[in-house]
């Protein structure tokens, strides 16, 4: 995951810190004019290096490339990714200004005496120190936006994803952890109290991925929070076949109706995706709502407690994805 190996980000104090003991040390292993010009040079480096690694570390968000349309929605729902951002670039900028003044105080460190050397180089450390401060504030974001973003799970944009959405009970966890070797492995996501199913499985020699949604993609879009929709935002990107679950006997708790009305939102939202409706429980087609069902049109039926049709499904949903690895070969 792209987040996942950002360093910690020092604090304009400890970024300071160090850049001043270290110069210090440099500085009493010389004497005169050299030990001035050690100093500033430590100090300078260090700043300048530090504020820079803290910048490249971050892949870049203006390449789809290096952050996939997924993740930057998901980064988004999570922090402000213009703000970090901004932070970033402002962090940048002030490595450029350590050694900006770094190349304006040297020559005044040369052919003088060590007494004005020494009062130049304090100056130059004044400033420096100055600079630091003033991106103080996009050191701390920078690096609140790393704690909250590294632990965004596993989940690989590139690989062809089914998502199952609907309603809680219906069954989707079954599915995922029927058809994949999941066994019940979830991710927690800053934004779901629930975890995110994950699974998969391997058909013609490619990995799928299967992704379960509860807390996201289970009730209606007006019940989403802001982070809610932004993260549903997201697995538009993500998915490249939608597989809507519905319980036609509403013993999941929830009526057809309301099943229905999921179906059609998630249908509008993910008008790019092929959508699948799959009505389970056929093993309690007796209690199911048959005055709905025609309106339904699901598109299989299926029962995982009766292992009745869940491999047609797969099929189907696979068939959806219609994914054509990329072949070193073909250009
Ligand atoms: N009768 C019957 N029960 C089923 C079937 N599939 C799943 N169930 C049951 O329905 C209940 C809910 O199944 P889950 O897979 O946990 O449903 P879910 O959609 O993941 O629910 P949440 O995680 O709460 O959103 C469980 O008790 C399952 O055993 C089926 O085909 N027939
Ligand atoms: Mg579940």
């Amino acid at each position: 995951m792209i987040f996942e190996d950002l360093p910690t980000t020092p604090t304009s104090e400890e970024l300071i810190d160090k850049a001043f003991s270290r110069a210090a040390r440099a500085g009493k292993a010389k004497g005169g004019l050299e030990a001035q010009q050690s100093m500033l040079q430590t100090a300078a480096n260090i700043i300048s290096d530090n504020l820079e690694n803290v910048v490249t570390a971050w892949p870049d968000f203006d390449y789809e490339d290096d952050v996939h349309p997924f993740y930057y929605e998901l980064a988004d729902a999570i922090v402000d990714v213009d703000k970090l951002r901004q932070s970033l670039s402002e962090v940048m900028w002030a490595s450029r200004k350590a050694r900006e003044i770094h190349e304006e105080y040297q020559p005044r460190l040369r052919k003088t005496d060590t007494d004005t050397a020494r009062k130049h180089r304090k100056q130059a450390f004044a400033r420096l120190a100055d600079i630091v401060e003033q991106v103080d504030d996009e050191l701390l974001y920078i690096n609140k936006s790393r704690n909250d973003l590294r632990d965004l799970p596993e989940i690989n944009p590139e690989e062809p994803t089914i998502v199952v959405a609907g309603y809680p009970n219906v069954g989707k966890s079954s599915f995922v952890n029927g058809v994949t070797n999941a066994r019940g492995e979830t991710a927690s996501y800053p934004f779901t109290t629930k975890g995110i199913g994950l699974g998969h499985f391997e058909h013609d020699h490619i990995r799928y991925q299967l992704v379960d949604t509860p807390g996201l993609l289970d009730r209606p879009p007006a019940e989403r929070n802001e982070i809610e929709s932004q993260a549903v935002s997201a697995i538009e990107h993500l998915a490249d076949c939608m597989l809507v679950m519905v319980d036609p006997s509403g013993e999941c708790g929830y009526p057809l109706e309301s099943q229905l009305e999921l179906r059609d939102s998630i249908a509008a939202q993910f008008e790019t995706v092929p959508v699948l409706t799959v009505a389970n429980k056929t093993d309690r087609r007796e209690v199911w709502d048959e005055d709905l069902l025609g309106e339904l049109d699901a598109d299989y039926e299926m029962s995982i407690e009766a292992d009745e049709n869940v491999e047609t499904v797969l099929e189907a949903a696979i068939e959806a994805v219609d994914y054509e690895p990329e072949l070193p070969f073909e250009q």
